[in-house]
């Protein structure tokens, strides 16, 4: 007697439902499965175990394969199966993990290896074209047609499906990919029809888009959407949700109850006593939504129509003290965004831009304008010890600047100088706000420079600055730290892996886990939050240009420097210096991300140095592995394309090092490092006056009748300015999904299937990992106790805990996923 089966079924199907037959003599006698018609489990609950009987002879090999065909007429999905008492052999597993549909879809049988790794040259023989086969079947067959639901195939795509010229002129979007104008990562190919033509703003390499209603059955290859409703699944219906149904009604209530918030006060409202909801407001949208789902978003009260936010931490112990210029600065160093802040090495601050195009884009801010904050030193003695820190939003937005504040957005391109204090924390110094000369690009800007000040008029003029500094920040962070360094940039891996790597592939194995969802989340974006008036142009201040603006900064993107270490050195943030732990010094020592960060960087290299050279124990076996090498290959001259080869942006796979340096920097870009700027959402922006995303009107000048308004009215005027009513209700019930996980997330150094390889050492350095990630949770906890070390906590009382490895449910502030799947 052998084997068990557990499988995952959506519907009840009757007869049998599988029938497991060997094509070759290889793969022993086929095999049915019984008791089909026993318990099914629906979709939602749960999973079911069935037995399955092979014939198997003494003298045979060790079941390598099993072939798959599904004779019932609906898919169901096959998680593992376990031979239990193979003869001579004993127990072997298969990580399956695939929905299997009815025969009449594939023109091949399925094919399913076991949990054992090998690299392509040391394959069985009698397991090589199966290996070969399954990859050219997830290549798919490089025609035009549309995928469907059950296909599952990897290509690649531009995106050319954010636009939509079909309704309105207004709502094209440029192509992003394949030009040296707009490069950009490859998105998965869905093979939708071209966009009707006709139109002469229509390009026709536009793909047509998905109504709204159909959002949820974009294409992504089947195996990337998950086989139940948990994570990216229920993130998607939620986002669905929120656009469908919920902005409509939210858009009535701010048109009809307020439409500007009165005072902090007001805002508070939002998650303390709650806001009344429109009559009837829970029965309607109860008949769209879950009412489940609607409890995640709001905290509504059926009886009293009133409905509340969740608090975000940065209020929940003092309410007041986001507006502290400590705590400011701290965030550049420990809040959602601190991948931007970095080391001034020249003052004043210089700019890159064509003197030609944009006159003199240097820095207006002179020496008097800080030197009174200096605590009795010069500029030049700050300068050269190494504690003067810049969070430079100029360059990257000036060119964008007149075309932006031509709408309703009013926005500044901003720097801002930082001191680093005798106690290790930061203060802010100056803030530069620039404008395009009213006269033209080539007059250089206009700007104004702003010190700190607390009180009066003054006082307010400097919180504003600061809601302007933030403003930029939230776009980029939003943009480029979220979207773009992590989502975008993961899906090629995601796509060249699984066209060149056979499931049988080491790498592949090890990779396999920070794979998951990608492809399915950011498909859902495209239709529902990147797209041409969708949720990121009505939140971000770059409106409709924000994903044309993600192009240009791609352009900067360059692979190796992603690294932690080679980040923090680029901006200055850190030094080489061998003698230290990670082999850099921190400039500043108490830079929660960077010393959360490095302690998991270093777990991560050490994994999977230890799992590399297990498989591949000289140079020669990385450069002779052909799926290897393909993979990599394909990744830069295909996914990544757009990034020329002459620009060094990456390293060659040539060596073992090579190898693991690849493959932990990406591990910790798609764990760690988007860990770090998602969840940090809610705890941080989720009260937008900490983290306006939006500005409207300009800084009041002296002598005008704004500027007496300020005076008289302080918090009604800044409440003006930044991110209006609407928009604040949409972006929190945004970023409260987006910042919370699920009940079923599965964190850093776990793994769902403990079986996940046959293979001894890897698993034993596997175990180690998770315990190091043990350790390194008990030193955060510890450091965020230590009263010296005061960027960990600040003057809001939030502790540093995005890096901190394992989370509960819910909106925790911490946790990192094993990938970038929210
Ligand atoms: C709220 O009212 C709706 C419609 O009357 C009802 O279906 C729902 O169960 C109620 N929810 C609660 C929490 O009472
Ligand atoms: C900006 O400052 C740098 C460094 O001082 C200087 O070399 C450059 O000429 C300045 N640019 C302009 C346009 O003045
Ligand atoms: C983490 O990896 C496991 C597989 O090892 C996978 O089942 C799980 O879904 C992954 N979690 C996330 C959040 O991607
Ligand atoms: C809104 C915004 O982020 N504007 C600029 C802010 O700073 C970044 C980083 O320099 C620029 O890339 C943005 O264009
Ligand atoms: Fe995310």
């Amino acid at each position: 007697m052998i084997s068990l089966a557990t499988l995952f079924a959506e519907n009840n199907g009757g007869e049998k439902l599988i029938e497991e037959r060997s094509s070759t003599e290889n793969i022993g006698t086929p095999a049915k499965l019984e008791d089909w018609n026993t318990t099914i489990a629906s979709l939602t609950t749960g999973e079911s175990s069935y037995k399955v009987t092979f014939k198997w002879d003494e003298d045979m090999e060790a079941p390598g394969a099993f072939l798959v065909q599904n004779k019932h007429h609906s898919e169901f999905y096959l998680k593992t199966l376990t031979l239990d008492d193979v003869p001579g052999h004993g127990k072997v597993h298969f990580v399956c993990n695939s929905w299997v549909y009815p025969t009449k879809r594939y023109t091949k049988d399925r094919v399913f290896f076991t949990n054992k790794a090998y690299l392509p040259d040391e394959t069985p023989e009698f397991l090589r074209s199966y290996r070969q086969e399954e990859l050219e079947i997830l290549r798919g067959d490089e025609t035009d047609r549309m995928l469907e639901e059950w296909d599952r195939v990897y290509d690649y795509a531009f995106y050319n499906d954010l636009g939509d010229p079909d309704k309105d002129v207004d709502d094209a979007r440029p192509v992003l990919g394949g030009s040296s104008e707009y490069p950009y990562p490859r998105r998965g190919r869905t093979g939708r029809l071209p966009t009707k033509s006709g139109n002469d703003v229509l390009d026709p390499n536009t793909e047509s888009r998905l109504p709204l209603v159909m959002s949820l059955n974009i294409y992504v290859p089947r195996d990337e959407r998950f086989g139940h409703l948990k994570l990216s699944d229920f993130l998607a219906y939620g986002l669905k949700s929120i656009v469908q149904f919920l902005v409509p009604e939210l858009k009535a209530l701010s048109d009809s109850t307020f439409d500007e918030f009165d005072s902090f006060e007001d805002v508070y409202k939002i998650y303390e006593g709650g806001f009344k909801l429109p009559q009837g407001f829970v029965e309607r949208i109860t008949k769209k939504i879950h009412l489940e789902m609607l409890k995640i978003l709001l905290e509504t009260d059926n009886n009293t129509g009133v409905a509340r936010y969740p608090k975000p931490q940065i209020i929940q112990k003092d309410k007041y003290a986001w507006k502290e210029d400590a705590e400011f600065a701290r965030e550049m160093l420990a809040g959602v965004n601190p991948v931007k802040i970095s080391l001034l090495k020249e003052f004043p601050p210089t700019s890159k831009l064509d003197v030609q195009v944009y006159g003199n884009q240097n820095s207006s801010i002179q020496r008097h304008h800080i030197e009174q904050n200096l605590n009795g030193l010069k500029v030049e003695e700050v300068l050269k010890a190494n504690r003067l820190f810049i969070l430079d939003h100029h360059d990257s937005l000036m060119p964008y600047l007149r075309r932006i504040n031509e709408g309703v957005n009013k926005i500044y391109a901003s720097r801002t100088l930082l001191l680093l204090q005798e106690d290790g924390t930061l203060m802010p110094l100056a803030i530069e706000l620039s404008l395009p000369h009213p006269e033209g690009d080539n007059f250089g800007p206009t700007s104004n420079v702003y010190t700190p000040a607390q009180e009066g008029v003054e006082g307010s003029v400097w919180l504003l600055a600061k809601a302007y500094v933030a403003v930029n920040d939230s776009g980029i962070h939003q943009l480029i730290s979220h979207w773009l360094n992590t989502h975008a940039v993961v899906e090629p891996f995601v796509i060249a892996a699984n066209r060149q790597l056979s499931v049988l592939h080491p790498i592949y194995k090890l990779l396999y886990p920070h794979f998951r969802d990608t492809m399915n989340i950011n498909a859902f974006a495209r239709q529902i939050l990147i797209n041409g008036g969708g949720i990121l142009e009505k939140t971000v201040f770059p409106g409709k240009y924000s994903m044309e603006l993600s192009s240009v900064l791609y352009k900067d993107w360059v692979f190796h420097e992603q690294a932690l270490p080679a980040d923090l050195v680029k901006r200055g943030m850190a030094v080489e210096d061998s003698n230290s732990h990670h082999g850099i010094r921190l400039l500043i020592e108490d830079y929660p991300y960077a010393v959360d960060g490095l302690e998991i960087w270093s777990a991560i290299k050490a994994w999977v140095e230890d799992y590399c050279k297990f498989y591949y124990t000289n140079d020669d076996m990385v450069q002779n592995d052909v799926e290897l090498q393909s993979w990599w290959k394909e990744l830069r001259d295909v996914g990544h394309g757009d990034k020329k080869p002459t620009e060094l942006w990456w390293s060659e796979m040539y060596s073992c090092q090579a190898l693991i340096d690849i493959c932990t920097t990406f591990i910790w870009v798609a764990s760690a490092l988007h860990a770090a700027v998602n969840y940090g959402q809610y705890p941080y922006a989720g009260f937008l006056p900490n983290r306006p995303t939006l500005s409207r009107r300009f800084m009041p000048e002296p002598n005008t009748p704004e500027y007496d308004e300020l005076e008289q009215n302080p918090d009604k005027v800044f409440l003006k300015t930044i991110t209006p009513q609407l928009q604040t209700l949409l972006g929190i019930a945004l970023i409260e999904l987006l910042s919370r996980h699920p009940s079923d997330e599965v964190y850093l150094g776990q793994r769902e299937c403990p079986e996940w390889t046959l293979d001894a050492e890897p698993l034993k350095a596997f175990e180690k990992f998770g315990n190091k990630l043990k350790e390194i949770e008990e030193r955060i906890k510890k450091m965020n106790s230590d009263k010296r070390m005061k960027n960990r906590d600040g003057p809001a009382n939030v502790p540093y805990t995005l890096l901190y490895p394992t989370s509960d449910e819910g909106l925790t502030g911490k946790g990192i996923p094993n990938s970038t799947a929210m």
